[in-house]
């Protein structure tokens, strides 16, 4: 079986890949993009996202809108995570953390697919962990650097161990039973 997985990141792509090909699933990148809401949650966001492309380019996708929610910091970035990566990065994040005893956050994969024609599907994925002190490792991408699982970040535990328990792989799990 083959898929459309509509993203510009190539991090999020590499391991999407990954965990699909272990379902025979070949995944092909769109980098087109397309609009994001501005919305709370991030379901709405991949919904639409998905329906948009779809018909876009009449072909069944998928796409994953992702985010780190902190805690401390009331969920922020949230569904700004994006943004707040590109423009200010982990060490202001870092630094908006300093005074923080609470670490805990959570990472969330929301999964949109939707063939044309049809309604758009979600499958969310979620996985608790810590914001770290410093940044960690030279693995993944993003905040993986800075996002702690029982002690170490996913930037030290790289991607072939972050793929057995990631937000993402939670979510594409969850996809690819109902696609069964
Ligand atoms: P799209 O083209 O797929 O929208 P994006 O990078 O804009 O790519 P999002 O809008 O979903 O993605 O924003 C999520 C942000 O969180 C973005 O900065 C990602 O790099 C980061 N992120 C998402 N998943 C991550 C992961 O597993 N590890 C580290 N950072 C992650
Ligand atoms: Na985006």
């Amino acid at each position: 079986r083959k898929m459309v997985f509509v993203t510009g990141n190539k991090g999020k792509f590499g391991e999407a890949k990954e965990i699909l090909a272990a379902k025979d699933i070949e995944l092909m990148q769109n980098a087109d993009g397309y609009p994001e809401l501005q919305e709370d949650d991030l379901e709405p966001i991949a919904a639409y996202g998905a329906k948009w492309a779809a018909e876009k380019l009449k072909h069944p996708v998928m796409v994953d809108d992702s985010g780190l929610f902190i805690n401390a910091l009331n969920g922020f970035p949230g569904p700004y995570s994006a943004f707040v990566e590109d423009n200010l990065g982990n060490q202001k994040v870092l630094k908006l953390m300093e005074d923080e005893e609470d670490r805990t956050a959570v990472f969330k994969s929301v999964i949109g697919y939707c063939e044309p024609g049809g309604e758009p599907s979600v499958f969310t994925g979620t996985v608790e962990g810590k914001i770290a002190f410093e940044e960690r490792g030279t693995g993944g991408f993003g905040y993986d650097p800075i996002f702690e699982y029982e002690g170490k970040t996913f930037g030290e535990l790289g991607t072939e161990i972050k793929n057995t328990f990631s937000h993402r792989r939670r979510a594409l799990d969850k996809f690819f039973e109902w696609l069964d």
